[in-house]
């Protein structure tokens, strides 16, 4: 059990999540920390602070600099392809298992990129910005998963004369409408959500939480930090979700 951790709150929420008919989990870069990919936010190591986000992540910085864009997300690629699910994302995966195994509804809203929940074996995942394994053609918008891992040129050419760009949402892009529709589904109908690594300011993925919230499911957040929407918790675990997931689970008794 994480230092500090309220055994009696744990106790209740893993009753609760035992007792859930239609479960939501969103999680954030945090749930892959403990993977050894960087968060976004974090003042010292996060991806934000040894590259200037609103440089490389942004549709005008690709426009300005394709190749300095690709050759970053791609190096982000290579890093995440060796990186391994942790036991955070095992106990996600273990929790819709068991869940969906009792007829009941589960389903993951990730905004991570990363593909580490599907790797750990989650099955109902809803890639909300994306992915770094999907590529796609600027001018026919052909999806490709299979580009060669480094890619051979910065940027990679498409055979109808455009260039591959990486398949992530970036500021200002529409998120994909089908998994905005899929999840806003699933949030309007379900009991308990759970928030998780999250640092809860990127919209539309945080207004699940405030929508979840709104159509009255009890609210678990696990996060080291405080987030802006932590007041919206029913139950507030201030730990890593490697350590603090495999414990919620476990102290679940489903029946
Ligand atoms: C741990 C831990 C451990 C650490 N265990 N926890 C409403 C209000 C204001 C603004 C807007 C709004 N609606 C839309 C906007 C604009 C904008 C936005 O939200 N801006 C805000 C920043 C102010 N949103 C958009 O632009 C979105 N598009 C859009 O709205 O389109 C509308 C439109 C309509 C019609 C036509 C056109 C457009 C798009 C958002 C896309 C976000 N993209 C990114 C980059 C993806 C590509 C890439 O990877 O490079 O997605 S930004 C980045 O932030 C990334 C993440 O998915 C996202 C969220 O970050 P996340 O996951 O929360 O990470 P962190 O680092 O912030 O937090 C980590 C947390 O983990 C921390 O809290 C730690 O404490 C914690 N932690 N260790 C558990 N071991």
């Amino acid at each position: 059990m994480p230092s500090g951790i309220d055994e009696t709150a744990l106790r209740a929420a893993a009753e609760a999540l035992a007792g859930a008919r239609s479960v939501v989990a969103l999680t954030g870069a945090g749930v892959s920390a403990e993977s050894g990919i960087p968060t976004f936010r974090d003042a010292m190591t996060g991806l934000w602070a040894k590259f200037d986000a609103q440089r490389l992540a942004t549709p005008d910085a690709f426009e300005r600099d394709p190749a300095l864009v690709s050759r970053w997300y791609d190096e982000r690629r290579m890093r995440c392809a060796r990186c391994v699910p942790n036991a955070g994302h095992s106990a996600l995966a273990s929790i819709e298992r068991v869940i969906t195994a009792r007829g009941r509804s589960f389903t993951l809203l990730t905004q991570n990129v990363d593909r580490l929940h599907l790797r750990a074996g989650s099955e109902r995942v809803i890639e909300l910005h994306g992915s770094l394994f999907a590529w796609r053609c600027t001018v026919t918008g052909t999806k490709r998963d299979d580009l060669p891992m480094p890619l051979p040129n910065y940027p990679l050419q498409s055979e109808a004369g455009g260039i591959y760009r990486p398949g992530v949402v970036w500021f200002g892009e529409e998120l994909p409408a089908g998994a905005v529709r899929r999840a806003a589904r699933a949030v309007e109908s379900c009991d308990l959500f759970l928030s998780i690594g999250t640092s809860g300011v990127v919209y539309p993925a945080a207004g699940f939480i405030e929508s979840a919230a709104g159509v009255g499911a009890r609210i678990i957040e696990i996060n080291p930090e405080p987030t802006p929407l932590s007041h919206l918790a029913t139950w507030r675990f201030a730990a890593p979700s490697g350590e603090l997931l495999p414990h919620l689970f476990e102290s679940a008794s489903f029946t």
